[in-house]
């Protein structure tokens, strides 16, 4: 009697969780109000940690998990690499467990604004070096050389770091390829001076290479006397290295990016000159501040910056300023329909993942029409004074 009880009970509560589960998932979204007709952002996220499938989480049988409690936590779904798939919006989330480790899982949407849903199983990278901890932040390229690339960051302990200093840790870029999306192959990690996270390869080749966004920095945390987004060609993706490689995008005093910046994903072709989106990070007395900031490149040198307005274009707002690390707006995928739309996949505090929509035009516009970034105040009275003068006709 007393295990009958327990078990309806426990199909009970099963029955609630799976009911709202399934609300969640294909609860609409809808777009929030007009703000700076940049971009558009949306009321819900599109993924967070309840968005997980029970079954990764739960016990099912009464027997063995008498209280139907979770078993497997999971802490956040954050910093997603984003690709279209067979007609399809689908993301490789970066799933952070309550064990602290990071693994990656896809998600896909009909439409890229709501009702995603997770494949069956979380993805089983090759496992291929024992000394690697921690997996994260895909950046997706669908590769002219036909194959789609995620390259990540692969986090292990500094063993150099003082007997008792279980912090320190060492990044460099894991690679891997695949060409449906399910069998994905390992390359060997990019051989590098420096340590790398946010590296990000361009989907054409340039010069007959394959060409790298990088983030050389002298410390796992700190770009310390190193740091900028680097460029760096490639003559074997299958044993990548970094032999000569350059910034291209350079951190500056009292800017967003003054303490670090890094690629989000890969550019976007734009018949006016490659699209980028990064972030930024500058400190404060809240600690770290991450933004998101777009600069374009010359179409036929895309190491050449040819535009970067002032300041983000995206920063954490409202609900999105708090979370597991708050103050923290991060993208490592986006994509542009045929029809010009922009889907931004962002990350708000390392806990949930957003999407925001523009077009093409929009941003371009955005970007070769916003002043530049004077680095200084008067610069900065300055630019507004010329748009008031230019107003003054208009009045
Ligand atoms: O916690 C904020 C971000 O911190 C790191 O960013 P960066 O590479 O610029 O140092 C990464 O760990 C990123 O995943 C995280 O969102």
């Amino acid at each position: 009697m007393r295990k009958q009880n327990m078990n309806e009970c426990f199909n009970k509560r099963l029955d609630v969780l799976r009911q709202r589960h399934e609300a969640l998932l294909q609860r609409p979204n809808e777009m929030q109000e007009e703000t700076n007709g940049i971009f558009r952002r949306y009321v819900h996220p599109v993924l967070t940690r309840d968005h997980i499938p029970l079954e990764w989480r739960y016990d099912f049988n009464p027997a063995t998990n008498p209280y139907c409690m979770e078993r497997i936590g999971v802490n956040a779904t954050m910093n997603s690499g984003a690709i279209k798939w067979k007609g399809k919006y689908v993301l490789v989330v970066r799933v952070e467990g309550a064990d602290r480790k990071s693994f990656f899982a896809i998600a896909e949407s009909p439409n890229g604004i709501d009702n995603f849903r997770f494949w069956k199983r979380p993805l089983a990278l090759p496992d291929t070096d024992p000394a690697e901890t921690n997996v994260y932040d895909m950046r997706l390229t669908a590769h002219e050389d036909g194959w789609i690339y995620g390259i990540f960051c692969s986090e292990r302990h500094d063993d150099t770091a003082p007997a008792g200093d279980l912090s320190s840790a060492v990044a460099k870029a894991g690679i891997v390829r695949t060409r449906n999306m399910v069998d994905w192959e390992r390359l060997p990690d990019l051989k590098a001076a420096s340590q790398q996270r946010n590296v990000v390869l361009h989907p054409e080749f340039v010069n007959g290479k394959y060409a790298l966004y990088t983030r050389p920095q002298d410390d796992f945390i700190n770009a310390g006397n190193g740091g900028g987004i680097g460029w760096a060609l490639i003559d074997d993706i299958t044993r990548a290295e970094v032999k000569e490689e350059y910034i291209i995008n350079h951190r500056h005093y009292h800017t967003i990016k003054e303490v670090k910046n890094g690629e989000g994903p890969h550019p976007i072709r734009t018949p006016q000159g490659w699209l980028h989106l990064a972030h930024g990070v500058r400190g404060c007395a809240a600690g770290l501040r991450y933004v998101l900031y777009l600069y374009m490149t010359a179409l036929d040198e895309p190491w050449r910056v040819i535009a970067e307005p002032a300041g983000y274009l995206l920063a954490p707002l409202a609900d999105e300023r708090v979370g597991d690390v708050s103050n923290v707006l991060f993208s490592n995928g986006w994509l542009a329909d045929d029809d010009g739309k922009v889907y931004i996949y962002y990350a708000s505090s390392d806990t949930r993942m957003h999407v925001a929509t523009s077009t093409v035009d929009r941003l371009v516009d955005y970007c070769l029409h916003t002043p530049a970034d004077g680095l200084c105040s008067a610069a900065s009275v300055k630019a507004i004074n010329e748009l008031i003068d230019k107003n003054e006709a208009w009045i």
